[in-house]
């Protein structure tokens, strides 16, 4: 048994994945620990196939010999197991400090179920403390940003720190769809569906960190065991 609760949870995950199932293979540190293990039953004939969230999902899985495969107008996925940075007890998360909350929000919606892995640290009662990432289009970024300012003092966000994320390389952070990703330091969100359905309007917004409304399976790793529900 592991020592790492992301290992942890992520091998419990595995123990929900059947012969023939259709993944969707999250991104992040704890999804690795699903994929790479997944990889293994799949050498020893598990017969999966799954569709990755990130070109560094996908990347992983192809290395680790998952078959993979392109979502369909009539695709559905059984089961998509991914990480997040936050998750309420009710199952709102926000997502996307890995930058892929796009792809990944696509995969969530194509499957019929959601499994979140996690350590139990990403446990909040109310979402915010994690800054909220937003992907906006590169075209006229200066001009969404302020959008999404006066949106946030609209909603009684008053001077929020706004910044467009930094790539290692230098220069702005890209995502796999060539977008760019702002943080919002919220602090606390009090009502998240409005703020999301708020933000998504903005023309220059492709989409926010706020998964709201999935059914989530929550899988949260203490350091001797699981947290249930
Ligand atoms: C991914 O999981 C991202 O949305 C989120 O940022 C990340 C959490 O990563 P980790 O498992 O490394 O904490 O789905």
């Amino acid at each position: 048994m592991t020592s790492n609760p992301k290992e942890r949870a992520a091998l419990a995950a595995l123990d929900l994945v059947e012969d023939g199932m259709k993944l969707g293979l999250g991104t992040g540190s704890t999804a690795k620990f699903f994929i790479e293990h997944l990889g293994q039953r799949v050498r020893q004939g598990l017969d999966v196939e799954g569709v990755p969230t990130s070109k560094a999902s996908e990347e992983l899985a192809r290395a680790n010999g998952i078959p993979l495969f392109e979502l369909a107008e009539t695709t559905v996925l059984d089961l998509d197991i991914d990480g997040s940075d936050e998750i309420t007890p009710d199952g709102s998360m926000i997502k996307g400090g890995g930058g892929a909350m796009l792809r990944e929000k696509i995969v969530a919606r194509a499957s019929k179920r959601f499994v979140m892995i996690a350590d139990v640290s990403k446990r909040v009662q109310t979402l915010g403390a994690f800054p909220l990432p937003i992907e906006v289009i590169p075209f006229g970024q200066a001009a969404t940003i302020g959008e999404v300012r006066r949106e946030l003092e609209r909603l009684g966000y008053e001077g929020t720190d706004i910044s467009l994320r930094s790539a290692e390389a230098g220069g702005f952070f890209e995502t796999d769809s060539g977008n760019l990703v702002a943080d919002l330091k919220l602090g606390r969100i009090e009502d998240p569906k409005a703020l999301d359905e708020a933000l998504t309007m903005i023309p220059g917004v492709v989409t926010t960190g706020l998964f709201l409304g999935c059914d989530v399976h929550q899988i949260l790793a203490t350091e001797d065991g699981l947290l249930n529900g």
